[in-house]
């Protein structure tokens, strides 16, 4: 498709593009001056890294925030699946939802263990624990959860699925840091928990991730495997990696740390707006997030329903495309369409779902107007849904 083309469309000239793009994905930053003397005094103590004050300070708060007995602090989120995943002593298949993104599957593979794709729960966008069951066999070592844009999987199903047969069961919580589930932060379900504190995410450490668990033994191996195996000096009790978490990324943990309520409340904020803006727009559906948990608000995943719109979900990314709003189609394909996966399997809910969504902008580098702005695109894209398409399929 040819954007500039596209852009020059007199449809377009209704609602001029904006003049910056505006991204999925902008960070959020706490407090620079905070951050700054934490920089001074990590590099006026040239201590960067290895075991440093802030990355220990930082692992306290975090385990603190969230009511869980230990976190260790990983250089980004990928890292940390992979060292959960071998410390929890997974091998063979793995069972896990191809509706996420991939590192999930590959932190497995790149281990040599096999993903086995299960079809995921419509309501909650998390692994269906009825398939899950279903796809159990002699060679299944374990269970993945994955906390979709936030929201908590059916933890207690899922549990009461790894237990029955004896599974461990490892949540990707890539995206559900502050977040909580009948009462309990994400962070405590499950075996353990894997954050990710990506750029990209409502709360960053510029790359970064952590293991969260209540096992002694386990956080024991895992902070082992991260730090090469060394057990002391000299002695290396297993085989690690290296996967350790810099000062300055700590540093910028704890800053985000202290400012984790008011980045929430903008999401929050944000969401009600999308939600305000669009609800009365056909064939639109916002991805809601549940008033009994709470949750961080990052993602605003739209879900558009072709039948009655007329118009699909790519079509209407590559209009906001040409309007300068960057939305992302998280996750489209799923991961057992993707090519070092791909696989026949059917998998109904995760086909429907990944064709239908995208994500748009949220966060403290989005503003009000700008917001409004791209609800009117989206609603004069669908309220014209048939010349739109028309017009598209003719470029
Ligand atoms: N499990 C799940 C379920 C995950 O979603 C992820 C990561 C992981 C595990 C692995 O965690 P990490 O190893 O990444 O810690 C992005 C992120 O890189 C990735 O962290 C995230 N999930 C995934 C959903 O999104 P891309 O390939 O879409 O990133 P990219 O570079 O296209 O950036 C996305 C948008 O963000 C763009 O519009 C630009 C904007 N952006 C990005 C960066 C880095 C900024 O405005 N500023 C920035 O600094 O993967």
């Amino acid at each position: 498709m040819n954007v500039t083309l596209l852009s020059d469309l007199a449809i377009f000239g209704a609602i001029p593009a904006f003049g910056e793009p505006l991204h999925v994905g902008r960070p959020n930053i706490g407090n620079k001056g905070k951050f700054y003397e934490r920089l001074d005094d990590i590099l006026d103590r040239r201590w960067l890294t290895n075991a440093g004050r802030y990355v220990g300070e930082f692992e306290r708060k975090v385990a603190s925030y969230l009511g869980v007995k230990h976190c260790i602090v990983i250089c980004n989120g990928t890292i940390a699946l992979e060292i959960a995943i071998r410390a929890l002593g997974l091998t063979g298949e793995v069972i896990l939802p191809s509706f996420t993104f991939v590192a999930t599957a590959s932190a497995l593979r790149w281990q040599g263990i096999t993903p086995v794709f299960c079809d995921i729960d419509y309501q909650t966008y998390g692994l269906d624990w009825r398939e899950v069951e279903k796809a159990i066999s002699s060679r299944t070592t374990g269970i993945i959860g994955v906390h979709v844009f936030g929201r908590p999987c059916a933890t207690k199903m899922l549990a009461s699925v790894a237990k029955g047969n004896g599974l461990p069961l490892l949540f990707d919580a890539a995206h559900a840091f502050g977040c909580s589930h009948g009462g309990r932060m994400i962070g405590n379900f499950g075996n353990a928990e894997v954050f990710s504190f990506h750029a990209t995410k409502f709360f960053n450490t510029f790359e970064g991730g952590a293991i969260v668990t209540n096992d002694d033994a386990l956080a024991e191996r895992a902070r082992l495997m991260k730090n090469f195996g060394f057990a002391g000096h000299g002695r290396v009790a297993l085989v690690g990696t290296n996967g350790k978490m810099s000062e300055v990324s700590a540093a910028m943990g704890l800053t985000g740390l202290e400012s984790i309520g008011e980045f929430i409340t903008v999401n929050r904020r944000n969401y009600l707006q999308y939600r305000h803006e669009l609800w009365r727009v056909c064939g639109v559906r916002l991805m809601e997030y549940s008033e009994s948990d709470n949750s961080n608000y990052q993602y605003i995943i739209l879900e558009i329903d072709e039948s009655v719109t007329s118009i699909s979900r790519d079509q209407l990314v590559t209009v906001l495309l040409a309007e300068n709003v960057l939305a992302r189609s998280y996750f489209s394909p799923g991961c057992h369409r993707m090519e070092p996966y791909y696989s026949e399997v059917e998998l109904s809910v995760t086909e429907k779902l990944s064709s239908r969504v995208l994500s748009l902008p949220t966060g403290t580098a989005v503003h009000s107007d700008q917001i409004s702005k791209v609800c009117e695109i989206v609603r004069f894209t669908l309220e014209n849904g048939r010349e739109i398409a028309s017009l598209l399929g003719d470029l």
